[in-house]
């Protein structure tokens, strides 16, 4: 082997100590940072997985691959030779970031197709992802995830309110000092925020504190947030301002056009976030909901409300009947299993509801067209990224569920994401499995900021250049997680269901396509998204010893993996569980080194390997609940103590040669 030559692929541990045994003294390795994955640990908190930027690594002695702390020394002197990944003040040629942030917008009913300036601007000048998720299906939970790039169990805000969340507990688990604004400015960003920021923030609280990081901001605050025609807004630090009897979206877009024409005239790369609540229902808080009496009694959900001009439109829309549109026989788990059938005049007022869900995303498209104009106009589009997507999903009718989110299915967690920018790939779809908690970690990238260690996400591969070096190594699984109640809206929705607490992992591989879940109830549901893209059959109720096939609906993949059965397939996924319901940082973003220390192991099918039967099924303990409750309450979830596959067993490399591994 050539010591002087580059080394581009896999970094492995096994392969460090193969290159030391070789009597190598130098190596060069240069390759953009996703290429990591594989690398030990003291590389990536040192470089972080900032993908704009190629690195070169030398280790001048392959023995202090055997020292990680002089190794991470070493190589932090050499991030700081090579500069760029240091944060800095404004540089005018930063790329600028707007994102457009709707609440509760659905992927799987189709709404993207019913926005034309959205299509004409985003997804056919943009790249799509369309395996890109939520994880946690409520709003606050998801944009404290989103914002901090941190799991809901590391954020501990996971509900809408306090006790268990909302803006309060945010500022007091410390993040209104620790969150996206305050590392962006740090990297010489102007911020601007308009619209829903947090629930929970009102009239009451706005200013104990403020939301730290913004060079402008104007929020819509509870009890009004969801009032499509009496929302109250906060600009920077000044008293809030009703605007009783206008229509909530077009205010909030002439303050997001206010602001980007402040943003343009600064001259310093900004990031603009529009927030509208569209298209969420329409809500009306009874005082009695924010001092703890959460009921159907305190809180009158009904359709959203679109704008006077766009009332007319989408007369004909339906919800889509997909197979699992109010199915002749019930699905899921707990309370989901136990829906009755919808009646026909529940179905008219719910496709009524999907009507005005469609005619108030309208004013979000106006937007969309009007940001893209004003940017261009402005002479600066090619150099700014457009960001659009949803902080949670939502279903109607599907299961037999009222219209609402809080679960696990794929109507909920599964959320537009789609991007535009210098090197992004247009009219592409990508399938890569990317999640909110990437978000973050992406942001920053994209403005030179240094990646933190106690994010819980990467950065998302964006433009064609990265997706294609990431294709190889880029994660399979997303953590899904909720805590709390689910709440049917519209006049058919009975109010809160309680015991809604689970945790989920969507698995996505070439020949495999999971959901698999957790309930505090006990109950356990594995969907086979390939075979069963609507989640109808719950497989974990049949005979575990049944065989599983595995298939593939992607056509370059031949199918005829090994067959495994269910009881081998269930024992990993509640492992890969095990690992993320308490994962910190790299353990979240890569579980299956936690549970393979050697590195062998990446993929379900590496972990299927029968070597692996016995650790995975008699000596690592199984997911469960003590107690079901409405918040992170670790004593009540079971175990956590995550057994390591000893590294000698097979041997340090798995029988790979280094070759193979580099
Ligand atoms: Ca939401």
């Amino acid at each position: 082997m050539d010591g002087s030559s580059p080394v581009a692929g896999r970094l492995h541990q096994a392969a460090l100590r193969d290159a030391h045994a070789e009597g190598l003294v130098e190596v060069q390795i240069v390759c953009a940072i996703d290429h990591w994955d594989h690398a030990r640990q003291p590389l990536t908190r040192v470089y972080g997985a900032t993908p704009r930027y190629a690195v070169k690594v030398h280790l001048f002695t392959a023995e202090l691959a055997d020292q990680p702390e002089t190794f991470a020394e070493r190589s932090e002197q050499m991030a700081k030779a090579d500069g760029p990944l240091q944060d800095d003040g404004g540089d005018a040629s930063k790329p600028n970031i707007v994102f457009i942030l709707t609440d509760d917008q659905d992927l799987h009913m189709n709404s993207l197709a019913h926005m034309p300036h959205l299509k004409k601007h985003l997804l056919d000048e943009g790249t799509f992802f369309q395996r890109h998720y939520c994880t946690v299906a409520l709003c606050c939970p998801s944009r404290v995830n989103l914002w901090t790039g941190k799991a809901a169990h590391n954020t501990n805000v996971t509900d809408v309110n306090p006790p268990y969340g909302g803006y309060p507990k945010f500022v007091t688990q410390g993040f209104n000092e620790a969150w996206l604004p305050l590392w962006l400015q740090k990297s010489g960003y102007n911020n601007y925020y308009t619209g829903k920021l947090f629930n929970a923030h009102s009239l009451s609280n706005y200013d104990s504190p403020f939301p730290s990081g913004f060079t402008g901001s104007d929020f819509l605050l509870d009890p009004h947030t969801y009032e499509y025609l009496n929302a109250s807004f906060q600009r920077n630090q000044d008293p809030p301002v009703s605007h009783e009897g206008e229509y909530s979206t077009d205010v909030l877009a002439s303050k997001a056009y206010g602001f980007l024409d402040d943003a343009i005239a600064a001259e310093k790369p900004f990031f603009l976030t529009i927030a509208p609540s569209a298209p969420h229902s329409n809500v009306k808080f009874e005082q009695d909901f924010f001092h703890g009496n959460v009921s159907g009694h305190t809180i009158k959900t009904s359709p959203p409300i679109a704008a006077e001009r766009h009332k007319h439109l989408f007369k004909d829309a339906v919800v889509p009947r997909t197979p699992n549109f109010n199915p002749d026989k019930p699905s899921g788990v707990s309370w989901i299993s136990e829906l009755p059938q919808q009646s026909e005049e529940n179905i008219d007022f719910n496709d009524e509801f999907y009507r005005k869900r469609l005619q108030a995303l309208q004013a979000v498209d106006e937007i969309v067209e009007q940001v893209i104009t004003r940017l261009d106009k402005a002479g600066i589009l090619d150099n700014t990224y457009v960001f659009y997507s949803s902080d949670n999903g939502y279903h109607i009718g599907q299961h037999r569920l009222q219209p609402g989110k809080e679960c696990g299915f794929e109507e909920d967690i599964n959320v537009p994401l789609i991007v535009r920018g210098p090197g992004v790939a247009k009219g592409q779809v990508s399938d890569m499995v990317t999640s909110h908690t990437d978000l973050a970690p992406t942001f920053l990238s994209l403005a030179g900021g240094r990646i933190r260690d106690d994010f819980d996400g990467a950065a998302i591969p964006i433009t064609s250049t990265q997706l294609l070096e990431a294709k190889e190594t880029r994660r399979e699984h997303v953590n899904i997680e909720y805590w709390g109640f689910a709440l049917g809206e519209g006049d058919f929705g009975a109010g809160f269901k309680w015991n809604n607490t689970y945790k989920g992992l969507r698995l996505i591989g070439d020949d495999y396509n999971f959901y698999y879940s957790v309930w505090c109830s006990g109950e356990h549901e594995l969907y086979d998204l390939n075979n069963d893209p609507h989640e109808l059959h719950n497989l974990y109720t049949t005979n575990h010893s049944h065989p599983f096939h595995f298939t593939t609906t992607v056509s370059r993949v031949p199918s005829g993996s090994p067959p495994t059965n269910l009881y081998h397939l269930l024992s990993r996924l509640d492992s890969l569980v095990l690992v993320l319901k308490t994962c910190k940082g790299r353990s979240c973003t890569h579980p299956w080194e936690t549970l393979h220390p050697s590195g062998d192991v990446q993929t379900l099918h590496d972990a299927l390997n029968k070597t692996f039967d016995d650790f995975y099924e008699t000596q690592q303990e199984r997911v469960q609940y003590s107690k079901c409750e409405k918040g992170y309450i670790f004593e009540s979830e079971g175990p956590s103590d995550v057994k390591a596959f000893p590294i000698e067993v097979i041997g340090a490399r798995g029988g790979a040669s280094w070759s193979e591994l580099v």
